[in-house]
């Protein structure tokens, strides 16, 4: 709380290997006062390789600049592009190793192939913790690829989806549910051919479906153009309201997990399961009949 970055290190760690409960934390720190004046968490999401990174190197330059403070959750670092490596998300972020800006921004990486326990609880988890602390925003970036990123992006309060130039095959049905999502969308690498096609291929389909469509915004990382322009349209971004339901599907998968595996009886469920004295339907009730312990 008083700003040593080795032991908020040391606590994410801690939270990731769930050797402490964030219900633990707050015995010291209370509980997070949240505010509702703006969104204090974003999902950043995405195919491999659209330029996430790079475009969130752009925005965290601009906000840091302004004098927020912005800690930023790479999750899944290990993308089947960059094949694995930590590095990766961290070499396209140079706002980290600015002399003055680097002091309001704060990267960490979760190894989800690493993490003992489930992602979406515990980017849930270090999100809070962070807040707590006193970072203005948390950023989190997920690979868009599988159910696990989706409901990593289903805990944040916005959601911005990122995409590509237009590779000729439209707008595929398998993104679809990570475009109901979308508060936002940013159409990167505009410098290339077909970003714009895809922008408006993508605010067609948006016409065609209910409610009001999200703002869809050029961008290149690479060569800084339409940054400052998003930069100050994400720090306001509203909710979409026409993504609540698909969002509160995610969280209540979510949570559900996480009773699930918070169970203290989790291991005698499993025997229990495992040599035929339970079925799937009594442990589901079991764990639902214990939740006032
Ligand atoms: N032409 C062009 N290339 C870009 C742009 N933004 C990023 N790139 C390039 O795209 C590649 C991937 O960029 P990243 O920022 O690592 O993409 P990412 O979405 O974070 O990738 P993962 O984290 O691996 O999913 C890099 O080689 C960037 O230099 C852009 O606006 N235009
Ligand atoms: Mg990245």
């Amino acid at each position: 709380m008083q700003g040593d970055r080795r032991s908020l290190a040391r606590t994410l760690t801690a939270l990731e290997n769930r050797t402490i409960t964030l219900d633990e934390i707050k015995t010291i720190t209370g509980e997070h006062q949240a505010t509702t004046e703006h969104w204090e968490s974003l999902a950043i999401t995405g195919a491999p390789g659209v330029g996430k990174s790079c475009l969130l190197d752009g925005l965290l330059t601009q906000w840091a600049g302004s004098g927020l403070r912005v800690a930023l959750l790479a999750v899944d670092p290990s993308s089947p592009r960059s094949g694995g490596a930590l590095l990766g998300d961290r070499v396209r972020m140079t706002v980290v190793d600015h002399p003055t800006l680097k002091n309001n921004v704060y990267l960490r990486s979760i190894a989800t192939r690493k993490a003992s326990g489930s992602v979406p609880l515990i980017v849930a988890d270090m999100t809070e913790f962070l807040l707590i602390l006193g970072w203005d925003r948390v950023v989190i970036e997920t690979v868009g690829a599988g159910q696990a990123e989706v409901r990593c992006a289903a805990i944040a309060d916005r959601i911005l989806v990122v995409e590509g130039p237009a590779r000729g095959d439209g707008v595929q049905a398998e993104k679809a549910g990570l475009l109901e999502l979308a508060d936002a969308v940013i159409v990167n690498k505009c410098d290339l051919p077909g970003a714009q096609r895809h922008a408006d291929e993508l605010r067609e389909s948006y016409e065609l479906g209910t409610g009001t469509p999200p703002p869809v915004l050029l961008t290149s990382a690479l060569h800084g153009t339409g940054i400052e322009n998003a930069s100050t349209m994400l720090l306001e971004l509203a909710s979409s309201g026409r993504s609540e339901r698909a969002r509160w599907r995610e969280r209540l998968l979510a949570h559900h997990e996480r009773k699930i595996l918070e169970s203290p009886q989790l291991d005698d469920f499993l025997e229990k399961l495992a040599s035929g004295y339970m079925s799937l339907d009594d442990v589901i009730q079991s764990i639902g009949a214990n939740k006032n312990e």
